[in-house]
C-alpha cells in the first residue's frame, strides 16, 4: 500500500510543484486528496439520532422523498391560484408563496407610496378576500403551504388562518411555515416594517400563538438564503443563520414560552450555490451546530434540536448571459441540497436571474427535482456520502469555523445586539465586495459571463406584469371589501390591536390573536400593519458603503489606473470629486447590487451619496439635488425599473436638471433596454456587468475621453 507522502510526491510530479491547495473565500484550505487521516477521530453517526449529522430522519428519502416546493407569485391572487393548481397537477407537493413589494411592506395597494410596486416580484394581497382566492380549491388541511414574509407577517398569518376557517379547516390542522424571521431582515433583505425590537415582540408572539393553536405549523423559517444573495460565505451563512435561531429562542423563551413547547416547529432556511461539496457539508454542519446550540440551551425533547430545513438554489449563481446554463447550474445545486439532506426545495427557473418564470421555465425547474427523484436512485440510499473523507472532513472543519463566529455574536449579547451594531452586515459585504472583484477580474470562473461569453446572445422570452393593471384590480377589491363589511366592528378590531400593540405582550394581546380577529372583521392588511406602527414607528437605514475591499486586489492592474486617472481627470475639471448618488427606490429591498456598486466607485475616487432604501423618485431628486450629484444610479432588482426610473427623469427635468444624468443597473431584461433610453437613461449595466467598465462607461457620461 502506498503512504501519503508516497502520494504526495507522485503528485507534486505530475504538476510540477504547483500549489494543489485550493483557498476557498471562506478561508479553508481544501487540499487535493483527502484519506483516512483527515476523519481520525471523526464520527457521524446514523441518521436519524443525534445530532442527526446525516439527515433528520433515519429513512431519509428512501422513506418519503423531500417536498418540491416551488416558490411562486404572480401578481394577482387568481393568477397565481391558477398557477398553483397547474404547477400541483404537474408533480409539484407543497406550495409556496411569493408576495409582492407592496405586501411585504405592509402598505395597502392604494397606497401613494407603492404605485410603483403593486404586483412586482409576487402576489398581491390586501385583504382576507385575496387570501381566499389564493388558495381557491387548495384544501388547507391537506396542502403544506410556505408564506415568504417577514415584515407584514401578523397580517399575512391572519388572513391565512382565516382563509382556513372560511374553508371549514380549523388552526389546529393548518400546516405550513411563516418566514418571520426578521433579524436576517435588519442584515440584509430589508423588508422590515417595525424597529427591531417590536420586531423581535411579533416574533415571538407568533411562536406564543401558533405553539397554543396551530400544532402542525412551522413558526418560522431561520434563514441562511438572503445572506449567500447578499454575497456571505458560506460559514457566514451557516454562523450567523444558527445564531440568528438561538437568539429567537430567547425570546421565546424570555416571553414565558417552555422551549420544548416552540422549539420544535422552528424550521430553517439555506442557499445552495455552486460549491457543491461546501454546500452539502454546511447541511450537515448546520444540523450538527444546531443539536449543539439547543442542547446549551437546555431543550431536553430531541425534536428541539433537530434541524430541518428547505433549501433554494442560489439566484445570484445565475447569469443573464447564455441563460441556457442556469439549467445545469440548477440542478448541480439541487443535487448539493438532496446531498445535503434537505427536507423541502425549490428550484430556479432558469430565466429568474432576470424575470419572474413563465410555465416553461417553471417546468424546467420543477422536473429538474422530479427527474432526480424519480429517475436516478439517488433517493435510495441514506446520506449516500456520509464516511466520504473529503465530506466529513469538510463538515468538522465548517463546524469549526461557524463555531467561532457563533461564540464572538454571543460574547457580542446575542444577535439582535450583533446586528445592531452592524458587523454581520459590514462582514457579509465585504465578502461580497471580494466575490465582485474576483468574478471581474475573471479569477472565479462564470461561464458566459467572465469565461466562453457568446458574440450574440439567445433571445429570451420573460414575463412581464402589467403593473397598473394589477393595481387598479387590487384598488376596486380593497373598495368592494371596504363597503361590504360592518365598518364598526372592524374599527372596534382594530382599536383593540392598537392598544394590544401599545401594552406589553401578554395572551390576551398576543398580536396575532388580536389580527385574526380583525381580519374576520374585514380589517385590510394595510389597517393592521397601521394599527401597530402607531405604536412601534416605521423603520429605516441608509446603507454605508464598505471601503478598500474591491478595490484591493487591483493594486497596479493598468485597466483600474486608467479609471482611477480618469477619475482625478474629471475631478480636476470640476474641482471636486465626480458625485455620484446610488438610488433604491420603491419597496424594493434588495441592496447587494446598490453596495457593491458603492463600494466599487468608491474605492475608484468617486463621491458617493447613498440613498436611503425605499425612497420615492421626488424624495430621490430633492435628495440628488441637495448633494449636487452628477449622475443618479438606480438600482432595481425587483422590476419597478419601468415606472421608477422614467419618473426619477420627468422630476429631474420638473426641477430643470437634465444636467443630472441618470443610470440604471440591476435586474433589466434587455428588452426593457430601449424603452429606458427612450425614457432618457444614459447608461444600462445588467447582471454580470464588469463594475470597472461600468465606471470607465460613467467617466464617459462626465465628458472624460476613456480608452477603450
Ligand atoms: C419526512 N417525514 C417522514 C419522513 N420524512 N416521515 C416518515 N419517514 C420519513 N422518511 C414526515 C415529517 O416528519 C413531517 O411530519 C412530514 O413528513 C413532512 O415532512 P417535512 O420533512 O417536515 O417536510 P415539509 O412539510 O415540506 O416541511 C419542510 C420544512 C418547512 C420543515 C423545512 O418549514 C418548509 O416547508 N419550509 C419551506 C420554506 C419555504 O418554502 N420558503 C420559501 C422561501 P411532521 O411535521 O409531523 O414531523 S422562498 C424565498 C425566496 C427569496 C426571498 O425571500 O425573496
Amino acid at each position: 500500500m502506498a503512504t501519503t507522502d508516497e502520494w504526495a510526491a507522485a503528485a507534486a510530479k505530475e504538476v510540477k510543484g504547483k500549489d494543489l491547495t485550493w483557498h476557498t473565500a471562506e478561508g479553508i484550505d481544501v487540499k487535493p486528496l483527502y484519506t483516512a487521516d483527515d476523519v481520525a477521530g471523526i464520527d457521524p453517526g446514523l441518521p436519524g439520532f443525534a445530532p442527526f449529522t446525516r439527515g433528520v430522519r433515519a429513512s431519509m428519502y428512501a422513506g418519503r422523498p423531500w417536498t418540491i416546493r416551488q416558490y411562486a407569485g404572480f401578481s394577482t391572487a387568481e393568477a397565481s391560484n391558477a398557477f398553483y393548481h397547474r404547477n400541483l397537477k404537474a408533480g409539484q407537493k407543497g406550495l409556496s408563496v411569493a408576495f409582492d413589494l407592496a405586501t411585504h411592506r405592509g402598505y395597502d395597494s392604494d397606497h401613494p407610496r407603492v404605485t410603483g410596486d403593486v404586483g412586482k416580484a409576487g402576489v398581491a394581497i390586501d385583504t382576507i378576500d385575496d387570501m381566499k382566492i389564493l388558495f381557491d380549491g387548495i384544501p388547507l388541511d391537506k396542502m403544506s403551504v410556505s408564506m415568504t414574509m417577514n415584515g407584514a407577517v401578523i397580517p399575512i398569518l391572519a388572513f391565512f388562518i382565516v382563509a382556513g376557517e372560511e374553508q371549514g379547516v380549523p388552526q389546529e390542522l393548518l400546516d405550513g411555515t411563516i418566514q418571520n424571521d426578521i433579524l436576517k431582515e435588519f442584515m440584509v433583505r430589508n423588508t422590515y416594517i417595525y424597529p427591531p425590537e417590536p420586531s423581535m415582540r411579533i416574533i415571538s408572539d407568533i411562536f406564543g400563538y401558533t405553539s397554543r393553536h396551530m400544532p402542525k405549523f412551522n413558526s418560522i423559517s431561520i434563514s441562511g438564503y438572503h445572506m449567500q444573495e447578499a454575497g456571505a460565505t458560506q460559514v457566514q451563512e451557516l454562523a450567523f443563520t444558527i445564531a440568528d435561531g438561538a437568539e429567537y429562542v430567547r425570546y421565546g423563551v424570555a416571553s414565558g414560552l417552555d422551549i420544548d413547547k416552540f422549539a420544535g416547529r422552528l424550521s430553517f432556511f439555506f442557499a445552495i450555490g455552486m460549491n457543491f461539496f461546501m454546500e452539502i457539508a454546511k447541511l450537515r454542519a448546520a444540523r450538527v451546530l444546531w443539536h449543539r446550540v439547543m442542547t446549551n440551551m437546555g431543550a431536553k425533547d430531541e425534536r428541539s434540536k433537530m434541524l430541518r430545513t428547505h433549501c433554494q438554489t442560489s439566484g445570484v449563481s445565475l447569469t443573464e448571459q447564455d441563460p441556457y446554463n442556469n439549467v445545469m447550474r440548477t440542478t448541480i445545486e439541487a443535487m448539493a441540497a438532496m446531498l445535503g439532506g434537505t427536507q423541502s426545495l425549490h428550484t430556479n427557473a432558469l430565466d429568474e436571474a432576470i424575470a419572474l418564470p413563465t410555465d416553461f421555465s417553471a417546468r424546467i425547474a420543477r422536473n429538474t427535482q422530479i427527474v432526480i427523484q424519480e429517475e436516478t436512485g439517488m433517493t435510495k440510499v441514506v446520506d449516500p456520502l456520509g464516511g466520504s473523507y473529503y465530506v466529513e472532513a469538510l463538515t468538522a472543519e465548517l463546524v469549526d469555523k461557524a463555531w467561532a463566529i457563533i461564540e464572538k455574536v454571543e460574547a457580542d449579547g446575542g444577535m439582535a445586539k450583533a446586528v445592531a451594531a452592524g458587523w454581520p452586515k459590514s462582514m457579509i459585504e465585504e465578502a461580497a465586495a471580494a466575490r465582485q472583484a474576483r468574478v471581474d477580474r475573471a479569477e472565479d470562473v462564470i461561464v458566459g459571463v467572465n469565461k466562453y461569453r457568446l458574440e450574440t446572445e439567445d433571445h429570451l422570452d420573460t414575463l412581464d406584469i402589467d403593473n397598473d393593471m394589477v393595481r387598479e384590480g387590487q384598488i376596486a377589491r380593497i373598495k368592494r371589501v371596504k363597503a361590504g363589511r360592518d365598518a364598526a366592528a372592524c374599527e372596534a378590531a382594530l382599536t383593540a390591536l392598537r392598544e394590544g400593540a401599545a401594552q406589553p405582550s401578554s395572551i390576551e394581546n398576543n398580536l396575532l390573536g388580536l389580527a385574526v380577529k380583525a381580519a374576520r372583521a374585514r380589517a385590510t392588511l394595510g389597517e393592521i400593519s397601521a394599527a401597530m406602527e402607531e405604536s412601534f414607528g416605521r423603520y429605516g437605514t441608509t446603507p454605508t458603503p464598505v471601503k478598500g475591499v474591491y478595490g484591493a486586489p487591483y493594486e497596479g492592474d493598468p485597466r483600474w489606473n486608467q479609471v482611477l486617472s480618469g477619475v482625478l481627470a474629471v475631478e480636476r475639471r470640476m474641482g471636486r470629486k465626480p458625485k455620484i448618488m446610488i438610488a433604491k427606490m420603491g419597496q424594493d429591498g434588495h441592496d447587494r447590487g446598490a453596495n457593491i456598486i458603492a463600494s466599487a466607485f468608491g474605492d475608484m475616487g468617486f463621491e458617493i451619496v447613498s440613498g436611503p432604501l425605499f425612497q420615492t423618485p421626488e424624495e430621490t431628486v430633492v435628495v440628488a439635488i441637495e448633494n449636487g450629484v452628477d449622475i443618479v444610479g438606480a438600482s432595481s432588482l425587483a422590476a419597478g425599473h419601468k415606472s421608477l426610473i422614467p419618473e426619477l427623469i420627468r422630476q429631474l427635468r420638473e426641477h430643470g436638471r437634465n444636467d443630472i444624468k441618470v443610470i440604471a443597473g440591476g435586474v433589466i431584461p434587455p428588452q426593457d433596454y430601449d424603452f429606458l433610453r427612450n425614457a432618457g437613461v444614459a447608461g444600462i449595466y445588467g447582471p454580470g456587468t464588469n463594475v470597472v467598465e461600468a465606471a470607465a462607461d460613467v467617466l464617459r457620461l462626465l465628458g472624460h475621453n476613456m480608452p477603450p
